[in-house]
Formats: structure tokens, C-alpha cells, sequence
């Protein structure tokens, strides 16, 4: 059996959702709309040819979802907003009844002593944004600084920390690079060049938003993983070395050092992006956290077939390879490599088939899944990573992207039919876990 791990008294426990993914009330209060509304109308895009129109509906049930964080004893919520729902455009008129929801879901939250963690981009652009270019337009990069300002004038003295962006290389690379998300673009050169106007947009924020001087910490939120080479082949080392300059340290290294790698640089070639004097300045800024998005680790071969991941530990139901000890080996990798700033796992879970049975959900998989990345954050910890809280993705089931409600994350059980929640073994696991931690402390 597992060890309990020790956490800090003051480490933050919570869970997180986003905007396009739980809200519902797509078109409802001046709400404008986004690209994944969008995309959602090709059926071909979507496993199960579903969109967020109701989603969880959460819009209209975020008091009894705010309950349920409340009853399982935790501290912090992630969410994020929907750009459209404040300024549908994108761009113009900001849409009050928009900004009221969301005052109104940090009230509930507030009066729970939960605090809020808001980001603000998780792939929902404004569709007027996108028909005028979308990512691939750097002016939607003063366009989000603009935004991120008024969020920032708006509820920075009520929100714990405000990210930028989640997960851009998502954005970037499944955006447009291959055509699996919103807006559907495969096109690698357009791909690299988002991802750059991203990172400006993320320090062109961060600008806007400090002259607001809010007390809110201000950051960004990466989905990372280490690389590991399927052998010991000089190919397979080169291709794992490759794999994490384009991705961790694509995104990294102009934030933290001010430059893109070289190697990632260099096997870009003709579609590095295009950068402006001033730019990297902009992106290499100082942030106060970084949020951490670990759900799995890149495991390289070039042979082909490429030399499966070994997945001792099993894989999920997204058929993602279950290796805890990678959160562990990237945390220190980033350590060494970078002059880091607070860290939040803003980001992990499974997807796992589950079902309602008499009233409960059991679902060891991923009670399994989360004791073993806490451990493995802990040891991180143990060897100097300063990281000050974990938020479990996710709270409710909820539409995952591509995959539609095909997959379910939440450690609460959603009925889409019925909107019933019901929560699942892992999420009474959580929160013994969560209790037994405070325990500790008071104790000591
Ligand atoms: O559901 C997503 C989330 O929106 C971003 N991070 C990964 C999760 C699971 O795929």
C-alpha cells in the first residue's frame, strides 16, 4: 500500500473546469459565439456529433456545483471564462450580463471560503475574432491584452490568480496544426506562428493587467511532459531531445529565458515564426506562478511501428499511458532547467468509463491514478519544487473537446439527461484525503 504524503499546511486543494466545457447557456444573457460553437455544427468534428449548448449547465446550476466543492472540503477553484459571454465580439461593447455570472459564481464561492482561480483563455476565442484571423492575426494578441484589462479592472481584487492562457500548445498545435480542434486548421507553419502570437498575447497581458496593480497573482498555465526515448538508439534519443524542445521548451524558454530553444529553432526551419524586435522582451516577463498540466509522458521511437509506451500502470480511457513517476522527473527537469516561480498542478486526472451503480460510482482507477501523482508530487516537493497546490481535473464529467461526452473526467458523475450529479467514489476519496492532510497539521 501506498504511504499517505505529507503536503504543506498551506497547500491549496482543488479541482478544476472550464468555460466551454461545463457552462451551457451558449447562446443565452448576449452570450456571442465562440469558435468551438462553431466547429461543433460539422458533425464529422465531434465523436458523438455533440456540441456545449447545454453541456453540464452549469450557467444555471453553479450554486449546487459550488456546493459540492464546498462539501468535499476544498479550498480552490480553477475556472475559466468564456471571452464571448463578456465581449461577444471579441473586440467593442462588453456585455454586462456576462460579467454579472461570473461575479455571481465568485460570490458563491467566496461565501464557501473557496478560493477563485480564473483563466483566461481555454480555447473559446470569440467567433468575430477568429473571421478576422483568428491566432494567426497578431492583433487578436492586443485584442486578449484588452480583455485580460478589463477582467483584471473587474475582479482582480476578488480572484487568488488570474493564468493567461490554458494549454497553448494546444491551442497551436491541435488548433492548427492538425485540424482536431477549434478552429480546424492543419497547417504547421500557421501552427508555429499562432503559437508565438500566443506567447505575445500572454506577455502583452500580463502588461495590461499589472497597470491595474489587482492583487490577484497573475500566470500562465502549461500542459507539459517529459520525453523519453523508447531505447537507447541514437535515433530515438534525438527524437526525444527534439520532442521536448518543441513542446515544454517551445513554450518555456521565451517566457523563462527570453529565446526559443535553438534545436526546436532550427527543425522548424522556414516556418519559425515570425517574430518583431520587442517581442521576446514582451513574452520574458516575470510571472508570479506557473500552472502545471500533467496528464502523461511523450515516449519516443522512430522506429516504425514506433515501439509502443510499456504502460506498466495501464492507460486511461483516452488511452493515455498511466506514469505517475513522469510528474515527478519533470517537475525536477524544470527545476534544474529554469528559474521557476510558484508552481500549481493546475491539471490532473483520467478519463475512466464510468457508471452509476445504485447510487454510487466506484471508480478505483482513479483513486489509484490520483493517490499515485500526489505521491509522485510530493517527492518532487521533497527534492526543493516549490509547488503550492493541486487542482483535480475534473470536477464534473463535461464535454471533452473532440471526444464530445464520450469521456468522462469529473470525480462527479453527470446524467446529461437529467443534469444529476452524483458523485463518485474518488471524489469521497478526495476529500478524506484532503481532510486527512489538514488532520495532520493540526495535529502536529
Ligand atoms: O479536458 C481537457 C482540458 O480542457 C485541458 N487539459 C486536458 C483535459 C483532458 O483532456
Amino acid at each position: 500500500m501506498t504511504q499517505v504524503s505529507h503536503f504543506p499546511a498551506d497547500f491549496s486543494w482543488g479541482v478544476a473546469t472550464s468555460a466551454f466545457q461545463i457552462e451551457g447557456a451558449a447562446n443565452e444573457d448576449g452570450k456571442g459565439p465562440s469558435i468551438w460553437d462553431k466547429f461543433c455544427e460539422t458533425p464529422s468534428h465531434i465523436k458523438d456529433q455533440s456540441n456545449g449548448i447545454v453541456a453540464c449547465d452549469h450557467y444555471h446550476r453553479y450554486r449546487e456545483d459550488v456546493g459540492i466543492i464546498a462539501s468535499l472540503g476544498l479550498d480552490s477553484y480553477r475556472f475559466s471564462m468564456a471571452w464571448s459571454r463578456v465581449q461577444p465580439q471579441g473586440k467593442g461593447a462588453w456585455n454586462e450580463a456576462g460579467f454579472d455570472f461570473y461575479a455571481r459564481l465568485i460570490d458563491a464561492l467566496c461565501e464557501k471560503n473557496i478560493a477563485p482561480h480564473l483563466t483566461l483563455y481555454h480555447w473559446d476565442l470569440p467567433l468575430g475574432l477568429q473571421t478576422a484571423g483568428g491566432w494567426l492575426a497578431r492583433d487578436t494578441a492586443y485584442r486578449f491584452a484588452d480583455y485580460a484589462q478589463e477582467v483584471a479592472h473587474r475582479f482582480g481584487h476578488r480572484v487568488a490568480s488570474i493564468a493567461t492562457h490554458n494549454e497553448p500548445w494546444c491551442t497551436a498545435n491541435l488548433g492548427y496544426g492538425n485540424a482536431q480542434f477549434a478552429p480546424g486548421v492543419a497547417d504547421a507553419k500557421s501552427a508555429i506562428q499562432v503559437s508565438h502570437h500566443l506567447l505575445l498575447s500572454h506577455g502583452l497581458a500580463l502588461q495590461a493587467m499589472r497597470q491595474v496593480a489587482a492583487p490577484a497573482q497573475l500566470g500562465i498555465v502549461l500542459n507539459q511532459w517529459t520525453a523519453d526515448a523508447a531505447t537507447d538508439s541514437a535515433a530515438d534519443r534525438q527524437m526525444a531531445e527534439l520532442e521536448y524542445a518543441r513542446s515544454v521548451q517551445w513554450f518555456m524558454g521565451p517566457i523563462f529565458k527570453g529565446h526559443y530553444p535553438e534545436l526546436a529553432l532550427r527543425a522548424h526551419g522556414v516556418n519559425a515564426p515570425v517574430v518583431h524586435e520587442g517581442d521576446m522582451a514582451i513574452i520574458h516577463q516575470k510571472i508570479d506562478f506557473l500552472g502545471v498540466n500533467y496528464y502523461f509522458r511523450a515516449y519516443c521511437s522512430a522506429e516504425v511501428p514506433p515501439r509502443p509506451a510499456p504502460a506498466q500502470q495501464g492507460v486511461t480511457d483516452m488511452g493515455w499511458e498511466i506514469y505517475p513517476q513522469g510528474l515527478t522527473e519533470l517537475l525536477l527537469k524544470l527545476h534544474a532547467e529554469y528559474t521557476l516561480p510558484s508552481i500549481y498542478i493546475t491539471e490532473n486526472g483520467m478519463a475512466n468509463a464510468d457508471q452509476v451503480e445504485q447510487a454510487k460510482v466506484p471508480d478505483a482507477a482513479r483513486i489509484d491514478f490520483v493517490r499515485e501523482h500526489l505521491a509522485a508530487l510530493a517527492k518532487a516537493m521533497a527534492h526543493g519544487v516549490d509547488v503550492r497546490g493541486y487542482f483535480l481535473w475534473s470536477l464534473l464529467d463535461n464535454f471533452e473537446w473532440n471526444s464530445g461526452y464520450s469521456k468522462r473526467f469529473g470525480i462527479v458523475h453527470v446524467d446529461y439527461l437529467t443534469q444529476q450529479r452524483t458523485l463518485k467514489d474518488s471524489a469521497l476519496w478526495y476529500r478524506d484525503y484532503v481532510r486527512q492532510q489538514r488532520a495532520i497539521h493540526v495535529a502536529a
